[in-house]
């Protein structure tokens, strides 16, 4: 018997170095109701960008007329390395570019197969595309209690991508169960209690959000529950028991193998590393890592709060920690 083309359309994914794959039929959300009760209840914040697009995430056939199916696919960036101020999805290369490559490839290798004339379209995280909805429909995993995707044989320590096209495929069958049980374990760990009920939460207190997405101050009451995180926040997917479990070690070589001066585990090192950068620094360091999203003035301003949270106002620190 011959492999089916989704066989090995699943295959090719693997191959290409994602670490899950699976196939949808493109349409409604399930979600979007939930989508906009979190609007509603402005818990996005000023992620402006979620309400503008709001009417193309309700359905996946709407952000590009004439796609049916999509591959959706995970790429796990490691989640067993130590946590630090820097969140881990963030220490090595920008991941959009990453993923939209082999992306890219895979849509070389259908058009190869299917000929020229298939059109695809890829998304990572920055189409109006409700992502993890997607990504439950392909068969992926289960919406956590920490808002996660999480796959039942990796956690969830991974990104998500998808290859859109205007081919009709068999898709998989969605993930139907839900593995958190009783357990409230990320919702108790959340340092500002941005949870506001099993499965929902409120971005404007999400160290996340604050520190990556949020433009100008930060809001003085939440300030010392921020912590040491300078960039992002993985404390309630550290603590859930899939990640405990199946979270694997971090890439040693590739582009998502974290770099070492991202990886350090001492805050105060770091934040006065970014209290003092200047535009041609920061330009270096950000070139090809997703952290230029948090700006030069917001990567700043995030050192600024580590400090004072370790007693350092940062108008009396120098460059230099003392010797
Ligand atoms: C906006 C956004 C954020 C915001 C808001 C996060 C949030 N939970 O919504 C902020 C800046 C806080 C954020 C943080 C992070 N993000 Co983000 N983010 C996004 C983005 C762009 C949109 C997500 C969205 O639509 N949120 C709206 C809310 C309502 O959706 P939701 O929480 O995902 O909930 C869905 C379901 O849970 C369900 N639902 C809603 N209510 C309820 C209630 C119940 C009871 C249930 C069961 C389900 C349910 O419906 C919702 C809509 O589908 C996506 C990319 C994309 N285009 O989808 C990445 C994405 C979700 N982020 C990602 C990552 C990696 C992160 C961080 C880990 C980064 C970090 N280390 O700092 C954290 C994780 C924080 C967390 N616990 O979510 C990954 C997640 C991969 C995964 N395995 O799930 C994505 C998919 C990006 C990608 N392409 O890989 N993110
Ligand atoms: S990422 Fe951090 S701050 Fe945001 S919900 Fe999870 S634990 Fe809370
Ligand atoms: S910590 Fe527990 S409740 Fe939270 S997502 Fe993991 S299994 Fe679910």
């Amino acid at each position: 018997m011959s492999t089916s083309f989704e066989v090995r359309l699943r295959d090719q994914a693997l191959g290409l170095g994602f670490d899950l794959a699976g196939l949808a039929t493109l349409g409604p959300a399930e979600t979007a109701g939930a989508f906009d009760d979190w609007l509603r209840q402005e818990y996005h914040g000023g992620m402006d960008y979620l309400r503008r697009g709001a009417e193309l995430r309700a359905d996946t056939t709407r952000p590009e007329p004439g796609m049916v199916s999509a591959v959706v696919v995970a790429l796990d960036y490691g989640g067993r390395s130590p946590s630090g101020p820097i969140a881990r999805y963030a220490r090595g290369t920008d991941y959009h570019r990453v993923m939209w490559d082999r992306l890219d490839a895979l849509l070389t290798w259908v058009r190869a197969e299917r000929g020229e004339a298939v059109r695809g379209r890829a998304y990572v995280d920055t189409g109006p595309i409700l992502e993890r909805d997607l990504a439950r429909r392909a068969g992926l995993g289960w919406f956590g209690k920490n808002t996660m995707l999480i796959n039942p044989e990796r956690g969830s320590f991974f990104f998500i991508g998808a290859l859109f096209l205007d081919l009709a495929l068999t898709p998989d069958a969605p993930f139907a169960t839900s593995h958190c049980g009783t357990c409230t374990r990320c919702l108790d760990a959340c340092p500002t209690q941005a949870f506001v009920a099993p499965g929902v939460m409120d971005a404007r207190r999400c160290i996340s959000y604050l520190t990556i997405e949020h433009r100008g101050p930060m809001p003085p009451e939440l300030e010392p529950a921020i912590g040491d995180h300078l960039y992002g926040c993985d404390v309630c997917q550290d603590v859930c028991p899939w990640n405990v479990k199946f979270a694997s070690p971090p890439p040693t070589d590739g582009p998502l193998a974290p770099q070492p001066a991202l990886s350090g585990t001492d805050p105060v090192a770091i934040a006065r590393e970014f209290h003092f950068l200047d535009p041609v620094r920061y330009r270096e360091m950000t070139r090809d890592s997703a952290m230029a999203r948090a700006k030069l003035d917001g990567l700043r301003r995030n050192a600024a709060v580590v400090l004072a949270n370790h007693g350092l106002p940062p108008d009396d620190i120098s460059p230099q920690p003392p010797r």
